[in-house]
């Protein structure tokens, strides 16, 4: 029992441990200086489960004690034809082989908003290929005829790789183009298409699309709108350590002069029937160190979240100990861009009662938010849940 409360006390796991580097990082963490780009290569490489749990989820409880956030959203998937060729996508049907994919139109679109015309969901999140017919103008009405229809509904749309597209192809600057995505009712970005920054594997693993620097052009110039945004990584493939914080680092800056970001989200990579499917997946272990190691080093984040359809829910309920605070949505819909990858959850769905039982079989206390974090509704002292 000592043993146990000894290894889960931030303060006394660091006084216990003998590796120096660890200890200066430890002590950094505990007196809420921020870590360098060694210090994360180091936690990375060198600190133990044990050690990475205790502080992450000690600078968890700093940041919101014992709560667990989550909200109600649906996705829409405008297309899966796209005209690049990331070697990790399982999900995308190349622009030439377009038959073998779908493409909606905006009616229907629109019906699938309709079908939630009489649920809580607070956000819709609008993310797919690049179809080279959908361009600015299409996705202009598309939000006009979403908010018209429900103008209290969170758009949630669009990565930097979706949006470079449009605007080039517009002929529209990034400020012109988002200025007019955003009056037509555009809300804030999705962290996806962020990938590695570092173009030692960018290049490997999608060459074709938005570089480091597009992709943070584009949230640096939402932020300046007003607008919010996710950022995610996608790690556990074919990059290094070094990657992973490089990545992080030029996300901290940028959060650190916009203060724009909402959550950072790390996203594991699945090889299912993709051209990575030679590269093995990581474990578990691998899993909790980079949600740990994210938590540690992205100091003006405010919160960390676990996709869970990708984890699975008792992985998702894992992480809720390595500096999680967020589990995503209850995602009520047939979501195909992981499910095509080999995730965990094959049909990602879990109803409100589903996700607040979860996140109380961990002893946590579940709190309902909008897309920007603000309370809908606190759970923890629902023991009856009404729909
Ligand atoms: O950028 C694609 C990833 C991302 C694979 O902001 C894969 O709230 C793993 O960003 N294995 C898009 N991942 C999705 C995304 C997202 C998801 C949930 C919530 C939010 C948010 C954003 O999906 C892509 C890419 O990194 N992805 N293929 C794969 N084989
Ligand atoms: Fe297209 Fe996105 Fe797939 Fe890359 S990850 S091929 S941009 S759908």
């Amino acid at each position: 029992m000592l043993i146990v409360q000894q290894y889960s006390n931030p303060t006394e796991i660091v006084r216990l441990t003998t590796n120096f580097d660890l200890k200066k990082i430890g002590n950094k963490i505990l007196n809420n200086e921020r870590i360098s780009f060694d210090d994360g290569v180091i936690l990375f490489e060198k600190a133990s489960l044990a050690f990475l749990g205790a502080l992450s989820n000690w600078v968890r409880e700093q940041k919101h004690g014992n709560k667990t956030y989550f909200n109600r959203n649906f996705h829409i998937e405008p297309t899966n034809v796209c005209v690049f060729s990331c070697k990790f996508c399982s999900y995308s049907r190349l622009y030439a082989h377009k038959e073998e994919g779908w493409e909606l139109s905006i009616n229907d679109m629109l019906n699938i908003v309709k079908k939630y015309d009489n649920q809580p969901v607070t956000e819709v999140h609008i993310v797919g290929g690049v179809h080279p017919k959908m361009n600015l103008q299409f996705f202009i009405e598309l939000f006009k005829a979403i908010k018209t229809h429900r103008p209290d509904l969170h758009i949630k749309a669009f990565t930097p790789v979706e949006l470079d597209y449009i605007f080039k192809k517009a002929n529209v600057s990034i400020e012109e183009g988002m200025s007019l995505l955003h009056k037509a009712g555009h809300d804030s970005l999705p962290g996806g298409g962020a990938e590695i920054f570092h173009p030692e594997i960018r290049n490997k693993i999608c060459a074709d699309k938005v570089d480091a620097a597009g992709w943070l052009k584009i949230h640096r110039a939402a932020h300046r709108l007003g607008m919010h945004s996710n950022a995610t990584i996608l790690y556990g493939h074919i990059e290094k350590y070094e990657h992973r914080i490089d990545h992080m680092e030029q996300l901290r800056q940028l959060q650190d002069e916009t203060g724009g970001f909402n959550t950072f989200i790390p996203l594991k990579f699945r090889n299912k029937d993709n051209d990575m499917s030679n590269v093995d997946e990581v474990s578990i272990i691998e899993d909790m160190k980079m949600y740990a190691v994210a938590r540690l080093y992205m100091d003006n984040f405010s919160h960390l979240k676990a996709y869970w359809p990708m984890l699975g829910r008792k992985n998702a309920q894992l992480t809720l100990n390595f500096g999680v605070d967020d589990l995503d949505g209850t995602i009520d819909d047939t979501t195909k861009i992981y499910s095509m990858a080999g995730s965990e959850e094959q049909n990602p769905s879990l109803t409100t009662e589903q996700l607040v039982t979860l996140i109380k079989q961990v002893k946590r206390d579940p709190v309902e938010r909008d897309t920007l974090y603000n309370t809908i509704k606190d759970y923890s002292n629902e023991s009856v849940l009404v729909e």
